[in-house]
């Protein structure tokens, strides 16, 4: 009897540890088939812990039943993307300094013990993503391995994967993602911007082995020039993140030109990539705002390539305000959210810097993309305050602007601020 208790016991204990699963105080069903025996099982709650208020729980605005706290500050060197490692911690990249950064929770308080610097001198380190043992870091002109982290918590010197792919010079922030095809995705923004780039590379997204070689069964894989070989689909201004949707589709996003005012064009929140195709940029773009069921229309100012319509180019599913500048984008399915929001879609919006009306002046904030069956719908804020009213997201007066957002293995959200130094960690506890 004691043993059978014990074994439902564990059970509970095992799923609540679950993401999602929460259990109540009650009595439980009969056990060992003894008629009267009713056993009561402690409460046993998936509560994560939430540190005092602060300074994000007094300005950041979120949905009922949310919780933000800041999890890590005084980071430096522009904080921006995250990773979680094989040891349940936060990595992040410090783009700025050259530095990757470890941020370990480990006596599991909500708040980050220290700032491990695991890596330095590398070159802009932006995308990082852990796989088979690796940590691959995307920079400026390579991307980069470090095995590890060992028992010690440490890693190898970084080893190169691949250097085709495009330098500095425009848009300099790469990022990487694995496939489910176990395929090694790097996005490169453009040199300028409008303009005719003569690097295939460039406003791309490239692909590889996890070794840096070309997969055979790249579009142009057998093209003679060896940076064309790299290349997976292009028309894609800057995707600075991209991931796979819930039924395996490549999304990405996608920040659009300046110069044709404040209101195009959209900013492209969910393009659906297709391998060897175009996506538009620099001769057309996504017209409606929103849900898009439109063909791309023509930017005029440069002239169509000959045998190229903008019917050709592939369009975006959902679109958000021109000068959105959306950045790293996450799935909520493996959240401690509530159902309905794990089902959704977060994207970082770093804020407009270069709209003329105040009243176009976009929020740095989290936008939260709803899906149904798989595909957008509609979008709505998750957070935000990190501006005074009226003001840019780049100003002085403002707090921070959010970069990246991802979840943890406990469920929780990340969100990595490359203006304030900080990173956030929000939970739902209603
Ligand atoms: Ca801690
Ligand atoms: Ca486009
Ligand atoms: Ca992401």
């Amino acid at each position: 009897m004691r043993q059978i208790k014990w074994i439902i016991l564990a059970f509970l204990v095992t799923f609540a540890l679950q993401p999602g699963s929460i259990y109540a105080a009650g009595p439980a069903a009969q056990v060992g088939g003894q008629p009267g025996s009713t056993v009561y099982l402690p409460i046993i709650q998936n509560s994560l812990p939430l540190p005092p208020s602060d300074e994000a729980a007094q300005r950041i605005t979120l949905p009922p039943g949310f919780e933000i706290r800041i999890f890590a500050q005084n980071l430096t060197g522009r904080p921006r993307f995250m990773a979680v490692g094989p040891d349940g911690q936060l990595y992040i990249s410090l783009f700025g300094s050259g530095q990757i950064a470890r941020l370990p929770d480990r006596n599991q308080d909500g708040l980050a013990d220290s700032v491990e610097i695991v890596s330095s001198g590398l070159s802009g380190p932006h995308g990082i993503e852990f796989h088979d043992g690796w940590l691959y870091v995307a920079g400026i002109g390579s991307v980069v391995r470090l095995s590890g982290p060992d028992v010690n918590g440490a890693f190898s010197a970084p080893e190169l994967v691949t250097n085709n792919i495009p330098g500095s010079g425009g848009h300099s922030t790469r990022t990487l993602h694995f496939g489910p095809d176990g395929k090694l995705y790097v996005s490169a923004g453009s040199s300028c911007n409008i303009c005719v780039e003569t690097d295939p590379r460039r406003a791309a997204i490239l692909r590889f082995n996890p070794d840096g070689s070309i997969p055979a069964d790249n579009p142009f894989s057998s093209d003679p020039d060896v940076k064309k070989q790299a290349v997976w689909a292009y028309g894609l201004r800057n995707s600075v993140d991209f991931l796979w949707s819930p039924s395996g589709d490549l999304w990405a996003n996608h920040n659009g030109s300046d110069g044709l005012g404040d209101a195009i064009p959209p900013e492209e929140i969910v393009i659906p990539v297709q391998k060897g195709s175009s996506h538009g940029w620099p001769y057309c773009y996504t017209p409606m705002l929103g849900v898009n069921t439109s063909a791309e229309i023509r930017d005029t100012r440069l002239a169509l390539p000959s045998g190229f319509t903008c019917e050709q180019a592939i369009p975006a599913q959902f679109t958000a305000l021109a000068h959105s500048a959306p950045l790293g984008m996450t799935l909520g399915a493996g959240s401690l959210f509530p159902p309905e929001y794990r089902t959704s879609l977060y994207v970082a919006f770093h804020g407009s810097w270069n709209t003329n009306v105040i009243a176009n002046y976009r929020d740095c904030k989290v936008e939260r993309i709803l899906l149904e069956n798989g595909q957008p719908i509609g979008s709505e804020t998750f957070a935000t305050g990190w501006r005074p009213a009226g003001a840019k997201c780049g100003d002085a007066t403002t707090w921070g602007r959010p970069a990246d957002v991802i979840f943890g293995l406990k469920g929780e959200m990340f969100i990595s601020d490359d203006k304030g130094g900080r990173v956030y960690r929000v939970i739902y506890r209603p």
